[in-house]
């Protein structure tokens, strides 16, 4: 399209190969492929079922405990990035359990990551000397650097969705890992102390932003999910989205994470969005509802705790049939910290 690649001649095939010993490479001949007219993801629309994520989980638990494994973690990787740990091109996403009785021992990365629980009836994080019980459909965040620990003390294995920036991590080569050598850090702090802190629409007087990450760790579900029935009383919804909302730090009003963004939306039964495209990459988890999405002309049938993926640039429409809550998210904040998110709203072409 906007950059053709030069036809191939005996003069210049035989000068790429004179130079490829030399460490060089002729820009006109890879120009078309690097700097393209548009995003061209190796990324591929995917949906995961649960019940098979889950059972396969569950298998998994009779041969390698959470402790032996450190975090037993199945991977969502994407058809088109096999082999590369990716559910996007930056963004990582797995399904982990925790069985009852059991502890993913204690360690801290630079890679940040946030928990969206799918199953429990128990089990607990804890983050930088504070602990938090998880329920269904909580979103946790763990900060860059902060040492953590998961265990489950109830009587039922717990499921979360775990959504990591380990690829852009990586793409940086800013890896840093460690293990605390104890199963579990001590607890320094009561639990519900940075919600009350942070999370009830105050902040201690005083208090400096010191991290880029929300001094909130648990967003309650029954608190997100709370504000959505609230809102959808005005009945203003959005032609591509519904009404959706972000998760945000309560400091600033940015991004609850630096690399990351997430959101919770509501989409009535029976309201057809209108196509959407955005460079931002984004992984979507129904929680209630069912319905299908179609995502670059790919029609995935939908039901809570499936996972599926739409890759950037790739118009995405929402058919729920009846009322859908979807949680998603993506590496809009890096995009636009770096001035490349752009966004598409309906069928325009160009
Ligand atoms: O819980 O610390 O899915 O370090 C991948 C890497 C979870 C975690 C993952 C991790 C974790």
């Amino acid at each position: 399209m906007t950059h053709e690649r030069p036809t191939e001649t005996a003069e210049r095939a035989a000068f790429y190969e004179a130079i490829e010993p030399e460490g060089l490479t002729a820009l006109w001949s890879v120009l078309g492929d690097i700097v393209t007219p548009e995003p061209k993801s190796p990324c591929v629309p995917f949906l995961w079922r649960f019940e098979t994520v889950r059972s396969r989980l569950l298998e998994a638990s009779e041969f390698i405990s959470a402790k032996e494994a450190v975090r037993r973690v199945l991977i969502l990787e994407n058809p088109g990035l096999r082999g590369q740990s990716k559910v996007t091109t930056s963004l990582f996403a797995g399904v982990q359990l925790v069985m009852p009785g059991e502890v993913a021992p204690s360690h801290r990365h630079t890679q940040s990551a946030l928990r969206f629980v799918l199953e429990a009836e128990g089990g607990h994080t804890t983050v930088g000397g504070e602990r938090t019980e998880m329920a269904v459909g909580d979103f946790v965040i763990t900060p860059n650097w902060e040492w953590h620990d998961h265990g489950n003390t109830s009587d039922a294995p717990i499921f979360w969705l775990d959504g990591l920036d380990i690829p852009l991590v990586q793409f940086l080569d800013a890896s840093f890992a460690e293990n605390l050598g104890e199963d579990e850090q001590p607890v320094g702090r009561p639990e519900g102390d940075s919600l009350a802190r942070y999370g009830a629409n105050m902040l201690p007087v005083g208090y400096e932003k010191r991290t880029p990450t929300s001094p909130i760790f648990n967003y309650p579900w029954e608190r997100s999910r709370e504000a959505l029935e609230q809102m959808r009383r005005t009945e203003e919804w959005d032609p591509c989205h519904g009404l959706r909302m972000r998760y945000v730090n309560p400091v600033d009003g940015g991004w609850a994470m630096p690399t990351i963004a997430a959101f919770l939306q509501l989409l009535p039964g029976g309201f057809a969005t209108t196509p959407y495209r955005s460079t931002d990459a984004t992984v979507y988890v129904p929680v209630e509802g069912s319905g299908r999405s179609v995502v670059g002309g790919e029609t995935f049938e939908w039901k809570p705790l499936d996972v599926f993926v739409v890759p950037s640039w790739c118009a995405v429409h929402h058919e729920p049939d009846e009322d859908a809550v979807l949680f998603s998210y993506s590496d809009r904040p890096v995009q636009e910290k770096l001035g490349l998110w752009r966004e598409r709203r309906g069928n325009e072409h160009e």
